[in-house]
């Protein structure tokens, strides 16, 4: 049997890692093949990948993470421990572990103790709360949970606590600094006295980690990358990036999510033997001191962070000279700011178009300028498939837009054990529907022009409309709920819920925006404006047709913006 068969089909046998998810095969065999004839599966795991640039750049530093710095034989020697402490607790290859650390010390030789230790991270978002988490959890079967103790003032034991009563297959709970939670196993205890001094066998088509969707129906989706596929993605961003042993890759989005992890992101740098630096903040001021003192030379940023960075600039004392690519992606950066950043910052714009299902586009470094500031870049791969269609199915002309589907070597073919989800997703023949409307230029770059399914882009950060209009629903005095994105000039979107309340009920909005935190969702999830409304106009039949109606809301109340 080639080994196209990744883990999620077969799962290992054993207590964690047999809870059976969706039979499905992520690549055939033939294209399988051909991905490796090209060179890009190198069949290689991250546990052996982590051995690789150990004995390439032993002595470089590695990492550098408030008063840590670690060499590449220090960040091994520490993956080695915890990967140690990981088999030493009992959990089998194969297992889920979900993983919620912000940009500390412990995010990456945490990580890399996991893939060593043959275990599958989950990757969740800091600002992520006890439902989000549940549903990963028990999405993903996870039987091991990690956090940090405290976090942007966030104490995360009654979190951690919280997920563990409401999902049985989580075994263990840690935390990683200082707790009072005399119930929850320190993080650092998992170092190992025996460390693993081999990479405990994963097949490297099998799935090396679960990261979540940004998502447009209910909660996210969770989403399976091989080894073999994400190896590639970051290796060959890497290059496109113009990345190397004398550069410098700050961590400044959060660690877990796809663009700072492998576009090219600190995997990309470490594979090229680079020093990383983690940032606990994107915030200029957190920042600007970190590029300074480590002569950070590349980055990557969303929209909104990087007009904040070209705003705080002008007033700094800190040199940021040594800066030479800022990566800008996650959603659209207007031509407009694009044109500013070499003048402002002093380094070269490169455009992101990417997705934590796979496809990542990027404009490159010896682009003219007309083509970095106008477009959102090409492929990775010359053998990335893409397809843009109008409605009915068929191909648009070259240079119209149209809905845009991706097929590849590092682009998934199904989410996991979401089959209902893959149907909607992704076509027989294996392409991923991205949702997102582009155009393919005369030059081959494509320009991302809108989005066609509904989620609201805020800074980056994908929201579901259904699932806050569920969260809204779930009010006493809400009757009905429609949330819809708005253009915002720093955001780029916010989010406004339009609702309708039962006859003779009131709330004010602060008081629904409350509630809707307290729910245990992500803060940045909560509606940013509330519209009450007397009622929606329902279709023809008599039936809400809920794009339809935001589409309407929408148009009639923000058309001018
Ligand atoms: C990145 O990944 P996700 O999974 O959070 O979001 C993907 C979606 C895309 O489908 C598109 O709608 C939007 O984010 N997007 C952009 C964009 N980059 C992403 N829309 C317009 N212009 C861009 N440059 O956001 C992501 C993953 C890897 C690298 C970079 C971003």
């Amino acid at each position: 049997m080639p080994q196209t068969q990744p883990s999620l089909a077969s799962p290992p046998s054993g207590t964690d890692a047999a809870q059976a998810a969706d039979p499905v095969q992520l690549w055939p065999d033939d294209f399988a093949q051909r991905y490796r004839a090209a060179g890009y599966w190198r069949d290689v795991s991250f546990g052996d990948w982590l051995d690789e640039i150990a004995t390439r750049f032993g002595p470089n530093t590695a990492l550098v993470a408030g008063d840590t710095r670690l060499t590449y034989s220090d960040l091994r020697a520490q993956a080695q421990r915890i990967a140690g402490g990981f088999v030493a607790a009992g959990f089998e290859a194969g297992s889920r572990v979900l993983v919620q650390l912000p940009n500390s010390a412990a995010f990456l030789p945490t990580v890399l103790g996991l893939f060593y230790a043959g275990l599958v991270p989950v990757f969740a978002l800091p600002a992520h709360r006890a439902r989000e988490i549940t549903h990963l959890v028990n999405g993903s079967q996870a039987c091991a949970l990690i956090q940090p103790a405290q976090f942007e003032g966030f104490d995360y034991a009654p979190l951690a606590r919280a997920v563990q009563a409401a999902c049985p297959s989580l075994r263990a709970l840690y935390l990683d600094g200082e707790t009072q939670a005399p119930d929850i196993t320190p993080l650092a205890s998992l170092i190992a006295a025996s460390p693993c001094t081999a990479p405990r066998h994963r097949a490297p088509s099998d799935v090396a980690f679960l990261q979540i969707s940004g998502g447009t129906t209910g909660f996210p989706k969770l989403i399976p990358r091989t080894h073999n596929d994400y190896i590639y993605s970051f290796e060959a961003s890497a290059a496109i990036c113009g990345l190397g042993a004398d550069k410098t890759y700050l961590t400044a989005l959060p660690a877990a999510h796809n663009f700072p992890m492998s576009s090219p992101g600190y995997f990309g740098a470490l594979s090229v033997g680079a020093k990383v630096v983690m940032s606990p903040s994107p915030a200029p001021d957190t920042c600007f001191p970190l590029i300074a003192a480590h002569g950070v030379t590349h980055t990557g940023l969303v929209p909104p962070l990087a007009l904040l960075w070209m705003q705080a600039a002008g007033k700094t004392g800190h040199d940021l000279s040594s800066l030479e690519v800022l990566g800008v992606g996650g959603a659209k950066f207007t031509a407009e700011s694009a044109a500013r950043v070499k003048p402002v910052l002093g380094c070269t714009l490169q455009q992101v178009f990417g997705m934590a299902e796979g496809l990542v586009n990027y404009t490159r470094l010896d682009d003219p300028d007309a083509v970095i500031i106008h477009s959102q870049g090409r492929p990775i791969s010359p053998d990335d498939d893409i397809l843009i269609l109008a409605e009915d199915g068929t191909p648009v002309p070259r240079g119209t837009a149209g809905l845009l589907y991706a097929r590849g070597p590092y682009t998934i073919r199904a989410y996991h054990n979401a089959p209902e989800a893959n149907r909607r997703s992704f076509t027989p023949d294996g392409f991923y529907c991205t949702g997102d409307i582009v155009r393919l230029r005369a030059d081959g770059n494509l320009e991302v022009q809108g989005r066609a399914t509904d989620h609201i882009n805020r800074a980056g950060e994908k929201i579901s409309a259904e699932e806050v209009e569920d969260h809204l629903l779930a009010h006493p005095a809400v009757f009905d709920a429609a949330v819809v994105a708005v253009p915002d000039p720093y955001l780029g979107e916010r989010s406004c819920a339009f609702v309708v309340l039962h006859a003779g009920e009131t709330v004010t909005p602060p008081a629904l925006k409350a509630f809707v935190r307290g729910r245990g969702i992500a803060g940045f999830k909560t509606p940013d404006q509330i519209i009450f409304t007397p009622a929606f106009a329902t279709t023809a039949v008599g039936k809400l047709d809920r794009k339809s109606l935001r589409a309407a809301l929408k148009s009639e109340h923000f058309s001018k913006e």
